[in-house]
């Protein structure tokens, strides 16, 4: 068996959750993608829960396996190794004010918009190591975020020793590929439910070359100190809504994941690691004029067992307007969000702490 590294504690402040231990969700919407009457039932899953489990679809077990193996490849290695794969440069576009200054800051400032878009957001791409964006929020966790864009740059990790980016790179694509096609198939099908024609309205927004879609593959070590904290639980990624479309999650055996339901509970999701769970976005949300609820979740770290995570979170391109459908308007229905591009929505949510409601900021009333 492989013995994963833990992140270094020194210094971190122990997030501790003394509430009860939550129900498991057992009522769970499952979808089967083999079966066509499943349109229906995604968009019930979207509606009550924001959130549900696939099983029987086609993504190779192979890929998912070579994947896995990569990833604790990499973790497994010396922190200070891993260190080397960490994010480049931490001030994208939308924070240059804060980080730079003088004539560079200008420089930029005075270039024309379409070369600012190149800057994207801060780039937090890379590896990462208990800072969970960068604002201040911490988790018992360590991840590598990569953009699913093939101009992704690997060679961050071509001075860890014993990784060699070419296999990371190879595993990311192939599974990043099977997963893409996975999710946009459920897209189609979450159309049709929906009525609405033509049925590719938001799949085309994941297939288009330019689609900010990001990756992440997250590690929470075991964390057998627990009790001598006095606490239950111990945060290993901090309660949030993805921003994107929709996120697809793969993770090994090891529970968790939670998410909030309506009523205002935390439920532990069983974890199954021959299935993808999915998530409703901020975007997809705004989308449907919030007829489907982006679903709030978190992971807790476990006493004993490593969890492995795997996340595609499908984005449209920087450009795209997000606004609700007008085929889902009914009669004199009208738009609950201002205007907004992705790229507004994106700069605006790295600005923000995990936990908060990015949308509040883009409500009408
Ligand atoms: C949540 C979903 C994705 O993991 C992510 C995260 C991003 C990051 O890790 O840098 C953010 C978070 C996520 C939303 C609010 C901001 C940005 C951390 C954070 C505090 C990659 C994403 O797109 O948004």
């Amino acid at each position: 068996m492989v013995v994963l590294t833990e992140p270094d504690i020194d210094h971190l402040p122990i997030i501790i959750n003394s509430c009860k231990s939550p129900s498991f969700f057992n009522d769970i919407p499952v979808i089967d993608l083999s079966k066509p009457d499943s349109k229906n039932l995604i968009v019930k899953a979207c509606e009550e829960f924001g959130f549900f489990k696939v099983v029987n679809h086609d993504v190779p077990m192979d890929f998912i396996s070579k994947l896995e193996s990569e990833a604790i490849n990499f973790f497994s290695s010396p922190l200070s190794e891993k260190l080397k794969a960490g994010p480049a440069d931490p001030f994208g576009y939308g924070n240059k004010q804060i980080g730079q200054s003088g004539d560079e800051a200008i420089n930029f400032f005075s270039s024309p918009l379409s070369e600012k878009l190149k800057a994207g957001p801060a780039d937090p791409f890379g590896y990462g190591n208990k800072k969970i964006g960068q604002n201040g929020d911490i988790g018992w966790v360590e991840y590598i975020l990569l953009s699913t864009n093939s101009e992704f740059n690997y060679q961050k990790f071509a001075s860890v020793l014993g990784v060699n980016p070419e296999n990371i790179r190879a595993a990311v694509n192939d599974y990043v590929t099977e997963v893409k096609k996975m999710s946009c198939e459920i897209l189609e099908m979450l159309a049709e439910g929906l009525n609405i024609h033509p049925t590719n309205v938001f799949s085309k927004l994941l297939k288009d070359e330019k689609s900010d879609s990001v990756f992440r593959l997250n590690h929470y070590p075991p964390c057998p100190d627990i009790q001598e904290f006095n606490a239950k639980n111990l945060i290993g990624f901090g309660e949030h809504t993805d921003p994107q479309i929709i996120s697809v999650l793969r993770s090994n055996n090891t529970s968790g994941l939670q998410v909030l339901l309506k009523n205002g509970n935390w439920f532990s999701v069983p974890p199954d690691q021959n299935s993808f769970f999915i998530n409703v976005g901020d975007s997809l949300q705004v989308m449907t004029n919030g007829r489907f609820k982006s679903v709030k979740h978190r992971v807790l770290t476990n006493r004993v067992k490593s969890r492995l995570s795997m996340i595609y979170f499908g984005g449209p391109p920087l450009s795209e307007k997000i606004a609700p459908l007008p085929s889902l308007m009914e009669g004199e229905e009208s738009s609950l969000y201002k205007e907004f591009t992705w790229f507004e929505y994106k700069k605006s949510a790295f600005k923000s702490r995990l936990a908060e409601n990015r949308l509040t900021l883009f409500e009408k009333f």
